[in-house]
């Protein structure tokens, strides 16, 4: 593609009081923030079915894509896919004009696309309807961020409005970057922050949907997207 990507390489973890005392003793806080995050979809689930996750925050748009070895055992050795195993990774677009188009290619396929005189000036409601899209969640997320500047990687401690807590572990390389290099940062923090248990902890998605839309719930945890 033309467009600049990033992909984020991420661990979520469960967050104790000591892993706070930790993280305030090796990081350099660099503060708490607040955000709102409306996520969109058709009424068939057409983007999440596929890990597609549209979304705006802060009043810009993100299409969260999964990368194209999203388990990444391709390339990566016995000990590189077990630590992969814990973290995922996705692309983050953020241009408007390929946040467009990704999705048209996906929702034509399913043929509900309804043919406009499609013009810039129409605005984002109307490309919203068109694509047959509705917002399925919103919430808001107090985060406190952590920088490990030396490893560039960031910790974030997520408070959602629901009542859920969950930590994350990220690292953000460029397309095509040094996965492996990522994930044995994200291990070696994991690591000082004394995490045990290689459990998966769930994101804030899953526990929205588990809540608040059961049946979009089963119908990805059926498809293994969640
Ligand atoms: C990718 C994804 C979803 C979209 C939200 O992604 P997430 O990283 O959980 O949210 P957030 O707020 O931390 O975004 P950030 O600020 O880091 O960009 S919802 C579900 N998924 C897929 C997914 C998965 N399959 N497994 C786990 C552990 N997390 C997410």
């Amino acid at each position: 593609s033309l467009f600049q990507m990033s992909v984020e390489v991420e661990r979520k973890f469960l967050c104790s009081a000591d892993t706070l005392k930790t993280l305030e003793e090796m990081g350099v806080s660099a503060g708490q923030r607040q955000f709102h995050d409306q996520y969109f979809d058709t009424p068939k689930f057409d983007l999440t079915l596929r890990d597609l996750w549209l979304r705006k925050r802060k009043g810009c748009w993100e299409l969260k894509c999964p990368t194209a070895t999203s388990n990444g055992t391709t390339e990566l050795s016995g000990a590189q896919s077990h630590a992969a195993a814990l973290c995922t990774r996705y692309k983050e677009i953020t241009d408007l004009t390929e946040i467009h188009l990704r999705v048209k290619e996906v929702i034509k396929d399913s043929c509900e696309v309804r043919e406009t005189e499609t013009s810039s000036s129409e605005g984002e409601e109307s490309w919203l309807s068109n694509m047959n899209l509705v917002c399925f969640a919103e919430f808001t997320t107090v985060r406190r961020s952590f920088t490990l500047e030396e490893d560039g990687v960031q910790i974030d401690l997520d408070q959602a409005d629901f009542g859920y807590h969950v930590g994350e572990i990220e690292v953000l390389i460029p397309e095509g970057g040094d996965v492996m290099s990522a994930l044995e940062k994200i291990r070696k923090t994991a690591q000082k922050l004394g995490l045990t248990g290689d459990q998966k902890v769930e994101g804030k998605m899953n526990v929205y949907l588990k809540r608040n839309h059961p049946e979009h719930y089963a119908t990805l945890l059926s498809a293994h997207v969640l």
